[in-house]
């Protein structure tokens, strides 16, 4: 039986053992890590994998017939089936094994609306985007005279639904939203979005990086075109991420980049590319990344994507009315539906400040624009503090939060 498989049945606070970076004094006090919609902490588990993959089994992949890299091979496929089954692609073939989320959705600009758009033609987005699901549409609308359109979002930071249905028109090419806010934490109306879509024969992306490590997400109960997604969100390794689309637009598509790995015969008069998913993979991979990956999937499905949920929805719901009841707090992202992210202010304080006071209290939350600038000019605030959870966040760490940002107020005032 795997390491995995034996937690099935412990409950969800005994995960937090399985995190050695938790279990440490930071700056005196135990540490309360609640950057998790930044990049999240790896399990023993992944950490493992890795060194046990980088001692044994590296080499490079799909090209050698030497042990070594037909070990390689079968960790670094094996993790594409266990993505594939995670999300419940049809195929192994529609996941694109990328560096993250950014270089999925800039995948799906360059090669998917690329050779499409025209001028005239739109691209619908929402006011809540993270950068990376707003700058490469930018860019390839630059590059082929289309026009981002963007719908608005209200005062609680849930997208404004009949605006964005009036913006949908003949001329919109690809809807591309987040499934969750990393700013705000609101979890989108993707249902209503794709049916709408789909009555239309317009293709959607979601842009999946806050809502994988949190909820069962299933692509074909979505029925969305592409879904993108980071590694390093759902503890995993850095530089590994997901592009999963249906089959027949990436067969459509051209190749993203050129080199090794994406060809099946290259010659001067012309090169034949390979087949999918290899088409999408240029040049040599993150293998061990890719490998760890494929083993933090593990550790999710044995802990069980609907306790995760369950979990963390209890502690935001704890986070926010707690945090919303000390005075000077103005929460920001108060959507009825939300996944486990808390963006706010406390009195005048900068949200950097107030970061480094919670930093000196063992707390690191996140503080800055979130890489989210519009929904800061939306609020009409430089930056926020963010609080945001994972599975082996505790009340204990939200306890620690609310002294540290009391103690804060203290000093400030
Ligand atoms: N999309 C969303 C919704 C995100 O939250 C992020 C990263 C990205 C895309 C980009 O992911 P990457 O792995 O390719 O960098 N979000 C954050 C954040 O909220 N704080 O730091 C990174």
């Amino acid at each position: 039986m795997s390491q995995a498989q034996t937690r099935e049945f412990t409950p969800l606070s005994a995960c937090r053992r399985d995190f050695p970076a938790l279990h440490q004094l930071v700056n005196d006090h135990p540490l309360a890590y609640l950057d998790n919609a930044a990049s999240a902490q790896q399990p023993e588990l992944v950490i493992e994998t890795v060194a046990r993959y980088q001692q044994h089994d590296h080499a490079n992949v799909h090209r050698g017939v030497h042990t070594l890299s037909h070990r390689a091979t079968e960790a670094y496929e094996g993790a594409r089936d266990k993505i594939g089954s995670f999300i419940n692609a049809p195929s192994r073939d529609e996941v694109i094994l990328t560096s993250g989320t950014t270089e999925s959705i800039n995948l799906v600009a360059q090669s998917f609306c690329g050779p499409r758009l025209k001028e005239g033609d739109e691209i619908l987005i929402s006011h809540m985007e993270h950068h990376s699901n707003i700058v490469p549409w930018q860019l390839v609308c630059e590059q082929t005279g289309a026009t981002l359109v963007v719908a608005p979002i209200n005062q609680d930071g849930e997208l404004v639904y009949e605006a964005f249905v009036d913006l949908v028109s003949d001329k919109t090419r690809l809807i591309a939203v987040a499934h969750v806010s990393n700013a705000l934490g609101t979890i989108n109306p993707v249902a209503d979005i794709i049916a709408l879509a789909r009555d239309r024969n317009i293709p959607v992306l979601l842009d999946g990086a806050q809502c994988v490590p949190h909820m069962a997400v299933d692509v074909q109960a979505l029925g969305c075109d592409f879904y993108a997604f980071s590694g390093h969100k759902m503890f995993g390794p850095t530089g590994t991420g997901v592009l999963w689309g249906k089959q027949a637009h990436l067969d459509a598509m051209p190749p993203y980049q050129g080199g090794g790995e994406m060809i099946l015969e290259v010659s001067f008069d012309g090169t034949i590319y390979n087949d999918l998913p290899y088409k999408f993979e240029a040049g040599t991979p993150n293998i061990s990344g890719i490998v760890g990956l494929g083993a933090a999937i593990d550790y999710l499905q044995a802990t069980g994507m609907a306790r995760i949920e369950e979990h963390e929805s209890r502690l935001l719901g704890y986070m926010m009315q707690k945090l919303g009841d000390i005075d000077g707090v103005r929460l920001i992202g108060t959507a009825a539906n939300k996944a486990g992210v808390q963006s706010f202010l406390v009195d005048d304080i900068h949200p950097h400040d107030l970061g480094t006071i919670l930093d000196h209290q063992g707390v690191a939350i996140r503080t800055g624009h979130h890489c989210a600038m519009p929904v800061m000019e939306f609020f009409g605030v430089p930056g926020t503090a963010r609080a945001s959870l994972a599975l082996y966040n505790n009340q204990d760490d939200i306890d620690q939060l609310l002294e540290a940002v009391v103690k804060a107020r203290q000093i400030f005032s």
